[in-house]
């Protein structure tokens, strides 16, 4: 089966502007990996406009309502953690409310600095107030998840109610000394849904149906699945 049509056009993108790259890299885990993919690389109109475009395709898939009226939506802001987040969030709202204005328009975003400032509005949250109000939270990959889990405290702690994340790449790889994946292990220790744009699967089929990798390195991706792919 084809990918679908958006995760198709985001995979090109990202080859194409080499944000997803093949080759030999090491992980933050120290694991050597034949694919890495690096949302900091989105910094051309084109490739951020299709990036944005496949997080507003990914969210009306999995936290879109059956009706198509604004009030049923599961989630009223969304939310990017400093720093790559930012502009992740800030475009894929826009993203969204292009795609469909009336489902999509009243949709917020936010972020968190670094450090709280002390003067002028102060706090550490910039864009929409969090308190009492359901948070989609976006990011790049979640890879031992230490980032997803600071941004669910931040929000917590501001009264906010985490809705669900959204990342551009599940790399579906077990944790160090674990059978599971850190997504996995979020989604069962938060209840939250997870969800990706892409994941190592889908990478897999696209290249596979393309001709954007040698023999070599289809072989180099599915050697490092068997040996680090995890089991949820
Ligand atoms: P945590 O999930 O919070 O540990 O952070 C995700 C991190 O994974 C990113 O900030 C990157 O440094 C890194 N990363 C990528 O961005 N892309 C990849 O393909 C793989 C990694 C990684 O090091 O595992």
């Amino acid at each position: 089966m084809a990918l679908e049509s958006y995760k198709e056009t985001f995979l090109q993108a990202a080859l194409r502007g080499r944000c997803l790259r093949l080759g030999t890299f090491e992980l933050k885990s120290k694991r050597i990996s034949p694919y890495f993919f690096n949302a900091g690389d989105f910094y051309r109109a084109d490739l951020l406009s299709a990036l944005a475009t496949a997080y507003a395709h990914t969210i009306h898939a999995h936290f879109s309502s059956s009706s198509s009226s604004a009030a049923d939506l599961p989630f009223d802001v969304i939310f990017g953690p400093a720093y790559k987040g930012i502009p992740l969030a800030t475009a894929a709202t826009l993203a969204l409310a292009q795609l469909d204005q009336a489902r999509y328009g009243s949709v917020e975003y936010s972020f968190d600095r670094k450090e709280a400032k002390d003067h002028g509005e102060g706090g550490s949250i910039v864009g929409a107030p969090l308190k009492g109000r359901r948070v989609l939270i976006i990011d790049d990959v979640v890879s031992a998840g230490t980032a997803k889990r600071q941004a669910i405290d931040k929000i917590r702690a501001e009264g906010g109610i985490v809705a669900g994340i959204v990342v551009a790449l599940d790399r579906q790889e077990t944790l160090p000394d674990s059978q599971g994946s850190a997504i996995g292990e979020l989604r069962r220790e938060y209840d939250i849904p997870i969800v990706a744009i892409l994941n190592l699967e889908d990478i897999i089929h696209g290249l596979k149906s393309g001709v954007f990798a040698t023999e070599d390195q289809l072989k180099a991706i599915e050697d490092y699945r068997a040996k680090y792919g995890a089991s949820d």
